[in-house]
């Protein structure tokens, strides 16, 4: 037995403990080194029951995610998996009961039903997440799971992937006893009461399985629930085939059903881009130069100023948190609004089942209104989130160097402007840093972290470290304007506009990149956002633009007619009482004209266009930024993209979907465009480099994670 297995014995009960740090992940060499042990309780007469239990924190997270991309890539064989070592155990004469805590995740869960028994750790989680990897259970899973929590609970565990707390999983009869207090006394206390007594099979456990009548209705409901809840992925749909052949075939034959349509999954690109975002997401928390043990400063309160949708939104993701917050506003009115708008998010959290009314209660505690700067004397970070101008974002800097203890972090929420620029307000520019939340920010996950040329290591560490306390994904990026996020969106919102005034509606764009996959279209999501934020921005930035090159400009005569989207029932869209966009030929109307008198050339545009027109315009930016070190790694905007701008994840984010369909080809078009459209689609240099030498973006940032 090696340093990942240990077999060890208490009398008649054998202990198998797996210590493959961090998850418990199963390895090929973790699961030959279980059937090791397994074998051994077998041959060993004098051991009556064995517990399988994790060391570390958790019990097992699932299969070896790493070892997917070997196979996929033909350097290993999967074979059989998981599932010789699962039946392996299933069949053992002498009962095993799985002791779990932490996570017991995928092939974690289906080592654990392969168990005779399970008892758990009241605070362990239990899920087969596989289809967040675009994959679904492949060592029975699909089989065993119905067999004890039933079709209705499994078909929705398999198919969205959630994990259930013990509690739940107690209350279903997947876990057989919750243990307080030491886990493993407890299950080997378990093991003696059932030591000696017949080994129950899952997979021979049929009283669950209801009846085809009351099964037909289930089915039907996940898989339309599958199609508009995980639209475009057919991992969910593939699930509920599995779980179906529990209730239709044998289990042999279930199995086999699972194992053809797993390897489906695995060797799709949805898969390989989804594994691509769950290791990119981790990823993102590496800093180069910023060592895991760089020190960090404790943060224990914070203070936001501006009580706007912004910072009332952050001032939640704090109180959330645990976090005390001060929130300031220039006048009680403002205050007042801010608080109303708090509490009313708070009342639909709760309708919604998200929260409890005490732990809103609780936050609304957390929550204290002030009109004052001197307040903020001993808080240990304050996030500005006041109008977006750099005049005012500078007087705000300025007050809080006034009152602010030394060491306090500076934080601007600024989404376009330079933090730079913000920090020389100040003579401590190494607290200066941005802290870029996306709206909602009670809601979104992305947390856009701006390195300021002054910023020093430990504010940078602890922001990076804070963001996972917060429930962010915290991406650190460089300073320049609009960061990663909105520098590349400006040019992805730019082609959109350029399309309807070419020819198209705003409905057709938006649809065609709907159909792509993105959460909403890009006309769609100005009227949400708001077009006069991004009028106001040309605006500030007019003087920047090169003379002679094409500027959108049907967006500026929307907003002169007050049309600023959602926000005055009218933009591109116009909008009923619940909010409901309804296209409105006015606007192609109008649009027409004014692109017609502009001389802009008129063409029938195809779906392809408009999504390859859109979704390059954010490659070649990206190529941009990844080659100025704005961005540390390909994965890092690709991360930006899923979290923050609804980029499909199973398309892996726009640099990785680019590396999927090539990057000459998607040179090639981009120079296609560069001919017909000029300036603006110059291709980036990275771009045309890596398609010259017929190299990737991932294998560019294998070569280059530096920072600008
Ligand atoms: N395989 C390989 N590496 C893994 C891993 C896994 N299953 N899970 C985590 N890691 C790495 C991760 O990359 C990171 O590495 C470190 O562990 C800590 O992870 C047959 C086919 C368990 C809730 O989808 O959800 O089983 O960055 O930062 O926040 O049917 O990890 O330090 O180098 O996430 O405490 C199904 C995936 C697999 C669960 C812990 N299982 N993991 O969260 O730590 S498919 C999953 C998680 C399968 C079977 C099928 C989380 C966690 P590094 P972390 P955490």
């Amino acid at each position: 037995m090696d340093d990942l297995i240990q077999l060890t014995r208490d009398s008649d009960i054998a202990i198998i403990t797996i210590n493959n740090p961090p998850v418990n992940a199963l390895s090929p060499a973790v699961a030959s080194g279980i059937a090791q042990a397994v074998a051994q309780v077998a041959s060993d007469a004098a051991i009556r029951a064995a517990v399988l239990i994790g060391g570390g924190r958790n019990f097992v997270a699932g299969a070896d995610i790493k070892e997917f991309g070997k196979m996929t890539s033909g350097q290993s064989q999967r074979g059989a998996g998981l599932n010789p070592l699962v039946l392996q155990i299933e069949d053992l004469p002498k009962p095993v009961v799985a002791a779990i805590h932490g996570s017991a995740f995928g092939g974690g869960l289906e080592l654990a039903m392969a168990c005779h028994y399970r008892v758990a750790a009241p605070t362990a989680q239990l899920g087969q997440p596989e289809v967040k990897l675009g994959i679904i259970p492949g060592a029975g899973g699909t089989q065993r799971l119905p067999r004890l929590v039933g079709i209705f609970k499994a078909v929705e565990m398999c198919a969205e992937g959630n994990p259930i707390s013990a509690r739940e999983a107690a209350s279903l009869g997947l876990v057989d006893r919750l243990i307080d207090g030491d886990l493993l006394q407890g299950a080997m206390a378990f093991a003696r009461e059932i030591a000696g007594k017949p080994a129950p099979k899952t997979r021979e456990r049929n009283e669950k399985l209801g009846a085809p009548e009351q099964n037909a209705p289930i089915f039907a409901a996940a898989r339309e629930k599958a199609r508009t809840k995980q639209r475009g992925m057919p991992a969910p749909l593939a699930a509920v085939d599995a779980v179906e052949a529990v209730t239709t075939l044998p289990f042999d034959q279930g199995s086999q059903l699972e194992q053809e349509l797993f390897r489906k999954c695995l060797f799709s690109d949805q898969s390989k881009a989804l594994i691509h975002i769950f290791f990119s997401e981790r990823e993102v928390a590496k800093i180069p130069d910023i060592p895991k043990d760089t020190r960090t400063l404790a943060v224990n309160s914070v203070a936001v100023v501006g009580a706007g949708t912004m910072g009332g939104g952050i001032a939640m993701v704090f109180a959330n948190a645990g976090i005390p917050v001060l929130l300031k506003d220039t006048d009680q009115p403002a205050l007042d609004r801010g608080l109303a708008t708090i509490q009313k998010n708070y009342l639909s959290s709760v309708k919604r089942g998200r929260f409890t009314q005490q732990f809103v209660e609780e936050r609304l505690q957390l929550i204290q209104p002030t009109l004052r700067y001197d307040d903020f004397a001993k808080v240990d970070m304050v996030v500005e989130a006041v109008f977006e101008g750099m005049a005012i974002k500078k007087v705000v800097f300025e007050q809080l160097d006034r009152v602010c203890k030394k060491g306090a972090i500076l934080a601007s929420n600024t989404s376009t402007l330079n933090i730079d620029e913000i920090a020389s307000a100040t003579p401590r520019p190494e607290s200066v840093i941005g802290t870029h939340f996306f709206s909602p920010a009670n809601v979104m996950r992305l947390l856009e972290i701006v390195r300021g040329k002054a910023s020093s290591k430990e504010v940078i560490a602890t922001c990076m470290q804070l963001s996972k306390k917060i429930g962010k994904v915290g991406v650190l990026v460089g300073n320049c304007r609009g960061f990663v996020g909105n520098r590349m969106f400006h040019q992805y919102g730019r082609e959109a506009v350029f399309l309807v005034e070419e020819g198209s509606t705003p409905q057709a764009v938006d649809q065609a990149l709907s159909n792509f996959g993105m959460a909403l279209g890009p006309l769609a999501t100005g009227d949400l956002a708001g077009l006069d934020i991004g009028w106001r921005i040309r605006k500030e930035y007019r003087h920047l633009e090169k003379p002679g090159v094409r500027q959108p400009f049907v967006n500026d005569r929307l907003c002169e007619l007050g049309r600023y989207g959602q926000k005055t029932t009218a933009g591109w869209y116009k909008y009923d009482e619940n909010r409901r966009a309804i296209p409105d030929p006015e606007v192609n109307e109008m649009v027409r004209k004014w692109a017609i008198e502009a001389g802009v050339p008129q063409h029938n545009l195809s779906p392809e266009e408009i999504v390859d027109r859109c979704i390059y315009a954010l490659v070649n930016e990206g190529a941009h930024i990844l080659e100025e070190g704005i961005a540390l790694r390909a994965g890092d905007i690709d991360i930006i993209y899923v979290n923050g701008y609804g980029f499909p994840a199973y398309r892996g984010g726009p640099m990785w979907y680019a590396d999927t369909v090539g990057l000459k080809k998607v040179h090639e078009r981009i120079c296609d465009f560069h001919r017909q459209y000029g300036e603006l689609w110059k291709p980036a240099p990275l771009l045309a480099r890596l398609a010259s030498e017929g190299k990737t973006f991932s294998e560019f940032t294998k070569e280059h994670a530096v920072m600008a």
